[in-house]
């Protein structure tokens, strides 16, 4: 599937104001196929481990504190040329800078509380997705 797949978490914030049916409408309507997808939480490890490319920045702590403060969603999603199609979908990291009509412009609360993820390569989405996943929650239909 490589090349195909991103991996994406719809964030703490978009999940406690509500938002997680309107972000899947979304993101299907872009064409993207959900694979595998799952209601959980992240303990602190888990996001030290997930965020650990920006261990060393100062707003690591914060990060991992609000990613870990409440269920998301993760989700394997397919389309050609995932990656690339999917951040643009999503819009940029900071909310204010997020092209009009993107996921993070309609939903997102600030920089940190940015509503969603989307791996940053195929190599990622690929660590990603074996992160949260297991080969037996992959669906093909
Ligand atoms: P993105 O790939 O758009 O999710 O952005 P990054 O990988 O650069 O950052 C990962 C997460 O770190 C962001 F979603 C939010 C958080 N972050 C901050 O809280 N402050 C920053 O200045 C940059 C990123």
């Amino acid at each position: 599937m490589a090349g195909k797949i991103t991996l994406t978490m719809i964030k703490p914030d978009a999940v406690r104001n509500g938002h997680i049916g309107n972000i899947l409408a979304d993101i299907n309507n872009a064409g993207f196929k959900i694979k595998a997808m799952k209601l959980t939480q992240l303990s602190t490890a888990d996001a030290e481990s997930f965020y650990s490319v920006h261990k060393e920045r100062p707003f690591f702590r914060d990060l991992v504190d609000f990613m870990t403060s409440g269920p998301i969603v993760a989700a394997v999603l397919e389309k050609d040329n995932a990656i690339e199609d999917f951040r643009k979908l999503i819009g940029a990291t900071n909310p204010p800078e997020a092209a009009e009509g993107t996921i993070r412009k309609k939903y997102a609360v600030s920089i940190d509380a940015n509503a969603i993820h989307g791996s940053d390569s195929d190599e990622n989405a690929q660590i990603e997705a074996a992160f949260h996943f297991a080969g037996r929650d992959f669906y093909n239909y």
